[in-house]
């Protein structure tokens, strides 16, 4: 294992003895989200993954060392410290190299979690391709990081605040599976629907891990993703949501915020303009998301260990 790379004993033992891991990311908690609920949110999925029997493993940079895997303490400062770069894979190396802490997106996540071996990912939304993308180029690495890494990513879709419809095109030319879970459209984050079509569609965890399993057999290296829409209960509709999006939108562009600050501008921005409501509803999908990622993790173990001893 890459010596900038630290696991926790709990997420070695597990990886070594094929049993079920899966990684979340720390962007959310450092830059998605405000403190306290931010590590409120972290700590209980961690618990939802415990409660299938599956390990979880937060991903970060703390102090120039990537970590697999965290302790409460190092989870209350990525909450809590003004400290924390966002970490993209452009970032990565420089904020190891400087020896600072990062959140990481996505793509790093992703990453990472590649590097140690771990298969499943759970997230609220993926970065994508955001509106105005032709005049500002602005599209998120997390597509370029699905192209290129098998790692299964469970999230609820795109939030409105990027362009759904070139987003589905870019992860189609990106070769990147995207499966609805149990839905033919794909989910808008906030709201089940969103006019758009899934390409394919599963509806149990073991099905998710059968496609993964037969992608990377074929040798194609790209991730996966797997498109879970919030549930019905906690849905914002989407008229409120929609008129919000447009106004932080517009707020951002009177701030000139662009570039790595331009998600969690937007993401800090409609908390407030909800007063709230939206991140009630985050956090219920990204409970939903860490619930489905566990049952398809420990599905694909399962196939991982039939191979096995067939190949015997
Ligand atoms: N979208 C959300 N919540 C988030 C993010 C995106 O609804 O927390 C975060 C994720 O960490 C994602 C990152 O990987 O923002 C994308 O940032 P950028 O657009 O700068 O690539
Ligand atoms: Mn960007």
């Amino acid at each position: 294992m890459n010596p900038a790379i630290h696991l926790t004993d709990e997420v070695r033992e597990a990886l070594r003895d094929h049993r079920p891991v899966v990684a979340l990311e720390s962007t959310i908690i450092s830059h998605g989200m405000p403190y306290p609920q931010n590590v409120e949110m972290a700590r209980e999925v961690e618990d939802i993954i415990r409660s299938h029997e599956v390990v979880p493993a937060t991903i970060a940079v703390l102090d120039g060392m990537a970590h697999v895997g965290l302790t409460a303490d190092q989870l209350e400062l990525l909450a809590s410290s003004g400290d924390v770069e966002k970490a993209s894979v452009r970032d990565l190396a420089y904020v190891l190299a400087r020896g600072v802490h990062g959140a990481t997106t996505v793509a790093a996540t992703m990453r990472l979690a590649h590097l140690a071996g771990i298969r499943v990912f759970a997230t609220g939304g993926l970065g994508g391709v955001h509106r105005g993308a032709a005049g500002t180029f602005d599209i998120s690495a997390d597509l370029t990081e699905l192209s290129r890494t098998p790692v299964a990513v469970v999230s609820a879709g795109v939030k409105s605040i990027l362009d759904i419809a070139l987003t589905m095109e870019q992860l189609e030319t990106l070769s990147v599976p995207v499966i609805g879970y149990a839905t033919d459209e794909f989910p808008a984050f906030y709201s089940r629907s969103s006019g758009h079509r899934v390409p394919m569609r599963a509806d149990s965890p073991a099905q998710v891990a059968r496609i993964m399993h037969t992608q990377w057999g074929l040798g194609i290296t790209a991730g996966v993703n797997v498109a879970n829409p919030i549930p019905v209960d906690d849905e914002v509709p989407a008229d409120t949501i929609d008129a919000i999006i447009d106004q932080a939108l517009s707020d951002m562009g009177a701030a000139r915020v662009t570039g790595k600050d331009a998600t969690p501008y937007l993401l800090a921005r409609i908390v407030e303009l909800t007063g709230g409501d939206s991140l009630r509803a985050n956090i219920a999908l990204v409970r939903s998301n860490a619930h489905l990622a566990a049952q398809i993790a420990a599905e694909y173990v399962e196939i991982e260990a039939d191979v096995s001893t067939r190949d015997v």
